[in-house]
């Protein structure tokens, strides 16, 4: 029976991803700052979409559809830029993530029902059940919010949780993830904080000194089409008027759309592009969302994290210019504090956490960004997670298993080393900034 599930899945699984048949992925390593500005002008050029932005020095990942590859691979000669394949053929590597997913469905079906969304990737159906029940079944500490809707009509929900229904004047930790749509990875580490807060506590003192908002899936219409349409979907899926540009062309990058620097550097005014930045400000309703918590809890909120995958990075403000804002020295020792604490819990072959400025660490400038926009507007920590991926892992099916798609098999690892920091980033928020608003 077991086999003939699979096989059915499989045969179902070969029509999925079609769009990606042929399509390739190939490392550049532009060594000079010349370099970098023609490979970034090509892929702007051909609507190219960087899973990892190059810097001078660091390899980034560019993915090539097929009419492309020719020009690119051209391009590359031409300018000497040293280049390698990463995926050969991105449909076969989105199968085999499939297949992956279906196993640990399997293996975790007889221990939990296959269901937790911190222990697979999981429908939005199940997440929004899971957060549902939660709420339902810890009334007293748990406050289900769901008013504001994204684009396509979905319900926007977070928790509140907390000891006293937020009525005193306890410090406020805010985390959100989802909203860049094929990042994963990063909604269970949401879910599992939910369940550790609410259910499984061991540590009593999180919900005794603070309130907590978690908002698992900021971009759930992203999530939704990356999980059934298009595995590399990145932005909002709302439309911006009637024009057939605008149909071809979905979506805001939400992590560009907040009112910070809005649009200045490291965002794109093409509706086309995956960084495109939105007609304006908080246009999408799913960053407004995200702003509008920010706007009205500001004056308590004392730690912002917003997660993102991946390159195993903590990163906080300025993103825009890679100055540092007033705050650095505790940003940065949190930072530390939170990347050594995953550090500590990580597997050998994981990457290490590097903590830093946002810019100066990714290599590059991003405006409209969360994070930035909370410390804006008065957060005193705030940060972005990028969660680990793994690259350079032996087995050979695994070549694209880094990066949005990290093997279900480590979700609950990630999840637990991500727990851990954000158990000793909340405790050094409350000793540095939980008395700002008393
Ligand atoms: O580019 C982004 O939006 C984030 N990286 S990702 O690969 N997940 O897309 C980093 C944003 C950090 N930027 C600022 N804080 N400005
Ligand atoms: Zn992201």
């Amino acid at each position: 029976m077991k086999s003939l599930v699979l096989l059915l899945f499989v045969t179902a699984i070969h029509a999925k991803h079609e769009q990606y048949s042929g399509w390739k992925s190939f490392y550049v390593n532009p060594v000079s700052f010349d370099q970098l500005l023609k490979l970034t002008s090509k892929i702007q050029e051909l609507h190219l979409d960087f899973v990892r932005k190059a810097a001078v020095n660091r390899e980034g990942i560019v993915v090539v559809e097929p009419k492309y590859q020719d020009d690119f691979l051209k391009f590359l000669a031409k300018e000497k830029i040293s280049n390698r394949i990463h995926s050969d053929d991105l449909k076969e590597r989105f199968d085999i993530d499939d297949q992956k997913i279906e196993a640990r469905k399997l293996a975790t079906r007889s221990i939990n029902g296959g269901s937790l969304p911190y222990d697979n990737y999981q429908t939005l159906d199940v997440i929004y059940e899971y957060i549902d029940k939660i709420a339902e079944d810890y009334p007293e500490i748990v406050t289900l919010v769901s008013s504001s809707k994204s684009f396509q009509g979905r319900p926007l929900k977070y928790l509140k949780i907390s000891k006293d229904k937020f009525v005193s004047n306890k410090p406020i930790i805010y985390i959100d993830a989802g909203i860049h749509a094929r990042e994963w990875i990063t909604i269970p580490t949401v879910t599992y904080a939910i369940h550790k807060l609410v259910e499984n506590v061991t540590e009593p003192d999180l919900l005794d000194n603070f309130d907590w908002i978690l908002f698992p899936v900021v971009n759930p219409d992203g999530y939704v089409f990356s999980y059934e349409r298009d595995r590399m979907w990145r932005k909002t899926r709302s439309l911006k008027d009637w024009s057939i540009t605008s149909f071809l062309c979905r979506g805001v990058d939400g992590n560009r759309n907040f009112n910070f620097e809005w649009n200045t550097v490291g965002a794109d005014d093409d509706k086309c592009s995956p960084i495109y930045a939105g007609t304006k400000p908080f246009s999408e309703s799913e960053s407004r969302t995200v702003g509008e918590i920010i706007d009205e809890h500001v004056d308590r909120m004392v730690l912002f994290i917003t997660m993102h995958s991946f390159g195993s990075m903590i990163l906080y403000p300025w993103g825009n210019n890679g100055s540092l804002s007033h705050n650095a020295f505790s940003l940065h020792t949190v930072g530390i504090n939170m990347a050594d604490a995953m550090n500590r819990l990580s597997l050998p072959h994981f990457p290490n956490y590097v903590v830093g400025n946002s810019m100066l660490t990714i290599g590059y400038g991003t405006s409209g960004a969360a994070e930035d926009y909370a410390h804006y507007r008065g957060v005193p920590l705030t940060f972005t997670f990028e969660l680990p991926g793994l690259e350079n892992e032996d087995d050979e099916s695994n070549e694209f298993s880094e990066g949005f798609h990290l093997d279900p098999i480590y979700i609950n690892q990630v999840c637990v080393e991500t727990w851990a920091a954000f158990v000793i980033g909340a405790r050094r928020a409350g000793d540095l900034f939980g008395k700002k608003n008393l």
